[in-house]
């Protein structure tokens, strides 16, 4: 990229798109297929192929000093019980992350290959630093869309194909009095595993 000049905008779609090269990302149910744990249930929700989330971002590789820069929505919903969410993934190359809540009502789902697991909760204000080791995932437990920013250092690889053989160790599930955090059955630790 030729030089890049300072620009300001605000945390909404429309500004963000209007950043340099910046661009939007739609995931839709038939765009997650293996990704929730109640295959009968995805079957089922995935004729009307409902909006799950839309990502807004930029990236900026510049000689390693750049910055990448993400706005994600997620609608509210579930599929079977499971609230819904980000496919998430590993960072297969070096470089951490940080989210910060932006409205609606989130959890942040976090793992690593040791087995260690982490529940955080995001909500407007709130903010989450992510090492690199810690598979992430971001779920929408409440009943509006839940927004949030993410910021990383530029020319990350992301590594979906482990969470798609794998599972995450947790699901995010609507119960009786509200979201609840239960182990994933269907879990597997150290099975596969490329990058995109
Ligand atoms: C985020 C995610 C974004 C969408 O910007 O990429 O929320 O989630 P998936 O990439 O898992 O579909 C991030 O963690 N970037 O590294
Ligand atoms: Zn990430």
């Amino acid at each position: 990229m030729s030089l890049l000049l300072p620009f300001g905008i605000t945390a909404d779609p429309a500004s963000i798109l209007s950043a340099p090269d910046a661009k939007d990302i739609t995931r839709r149910l038939s765009d997650l297929r293996g990704f929730f744990n109640d295959a009968t249930a995805y079957d089922q929700q995935v004729a009307a192929d409902p909006l799950i989330y839309k990502v807004y971002e930029f990236e900026y590789e510049r000689d390693s000093r750049g910055m990448g820069f993400a706005c994600t929505v997620i609608m509210p919903g579930t599929v079977g019980r499971e609230f819904h969410m980000t496919k998430g993934h590993f960072h297969a190359t070096p470089g951490d992350e940080m989210y910060l809540g932006v409205g609606g009502q989130g959890r942040l789902l976090l793992y690593n290959r040791a087995g260690e697991q982490r529940v955080i909760e995001m909500n407007a204000g709130s903010v989450a630093y992510i090492p690199m080791e810690w598979a992430h995932r971001s779920v929408n437990v409440g009943d509006e869309p839940f927004t949030f920013l993410s910021f990383w250092p530029s020319g990350i690889k992301l590594d979906y194909q482990t969470i798609l053989d794998n599972g995450f160790p947790m699901l995010a599930v609507r119960g009786a009095n509200g979201p609840e955090i239960v182990p994933n059955p269907s879990f597997r630790m150290n099975v596969g595993g490329s990058n995109r």
